[in-house]
């Protein structure tokens, strides 16, 4: 295992979101803080209803370290198989009345980049126009309103690989080249979206662990995480807190700390750029004594 946490399969870059701030990778990869402003998410699910507690929980987590912030005001747990139950649907509406309040308050608060967890295009542009930086769609551009609202703003964007519904994707999972396939289909992904006019430099990708995936593909797809290299975009991990790891441990979804640090390390040493968590202090600590133990030197204190 390489020891080195530089980000691999590209060369250090800046990625520029649409109002101005930057997303600079290079080294080690950096922390995106998950906020969950749902009633219904897997781990987190109604702890952050208030948006004052929300506030303060994502100021909390810029304070230990959180390089970017990611509010999702939907939860998008899949349904079926060893997820159990799957994530209600929720109007346009009513993730807006989730969110809006909370992004403009916090973009009066923090400089890093926010990133807003949607599959709707009608809320990705009214996120952007209230502040958010980029924009992570875990249906990889189902809706085309997204995809046109991102190619206006020149936003970033993260198209994460799943199949199918999400009420459905845990039932008769199925992959004959589980690498192949992730790969290709992310490939499609990302012609999709530059055929709808968003910049291919503009592209995060991500495996999508959890969503539509057996607890043994999840693992598969970590350790092969340099496959996605070949797509030439930087790689986001989601692997906090996932069910894998309570299926491998029998741990519950809000004790899987450790379970997530393996995954985050396992993610770092093979090239990930982003690692998106729920738990950012561990993280970050995790990550910083990895990195100055990479670093040492005879002779520099
Ligand atoms: N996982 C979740 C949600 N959004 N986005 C990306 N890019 N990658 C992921 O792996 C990912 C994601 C699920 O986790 P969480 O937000 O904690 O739960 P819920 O969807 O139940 O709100």
């Amino acid at each position: 295992m390489p020891s080195t946490l530089t980000t691999q399969g590209a060369a250090p870059r800046t990625i520029l979101c649409s109002g101005g701030r930057e997303i600079v990778l290079a080294g080690r990869p950096l922390v995106m803080g998950v906020l969950n402003l749902t009633p219904d998410s897997f781990s987190d699910g109604g702890l952050w209803l208030e948006p004052e507690g929300a506030v303060e929980r994502a100021l909390a987590m810029v304070g230990s370290g959180a390089e970017l912030l990611d509010l999702g005001a939907e939860s998008t747990r899949p349904g079926g198989g060893i997820y159990g139950g799957g994530a209600a649907h929720v109007p346009v509406e009513e993730e807006l009345r989730r969110l809006l309040p909370v992004l403009e308050c916090l973009r009066g608060e923090v400089e890093v980049p926010i990133s807003v967890d949607t599959r709707k295009g009608e809320v990705a542009g009214a996120a952007l126009a209230a502040g958010a930086d980029l924009i992570n769609d875990i249906s990889a551009l189902d809706d085309p309103e997204l995809a046109r609202v991102a190619a206006e703003t020149g936003c970033p964007v993260v198209l994460m690989h799943s199949r199918g519904e999400l009420a459905e994707m845990q039932h008769g999972i199925h992959f004959d080249d589980l690498l192949a396939e992730v790969v290709g289909e992310l490939g499609g992904a990302i012609e999709r979206a530059v055929a709808a006019g968003i910049s291919r430099g503009q592209i995060f990708v991500d495996p999508g662990i959890g969503f539509g995936k057996t607890p043994l593909q999840n693992l598969l797809l970590l350790r092969h995480l340099n496959a996605l290299h070949e797509l030439g975009c930087p790689v986001l991990v989601g692997a906090s807190r996932k069910s894998f790891i309570g299926h491998l441990t029998g741990a519950p979804a809000d004790d899987r700390l450790g379970g997530s640090l393996a995954a985050v390390g396992w993610a770092a040493a093979h090239g990930a750029a982003v690692v998106r968590v729920h738990d950012v202090t561990a993280t970050r600590q995790f990550l910083d004594v990895w990195e100055a133990i990479d670093q040492a030197e005879e002779g520099r204190e």
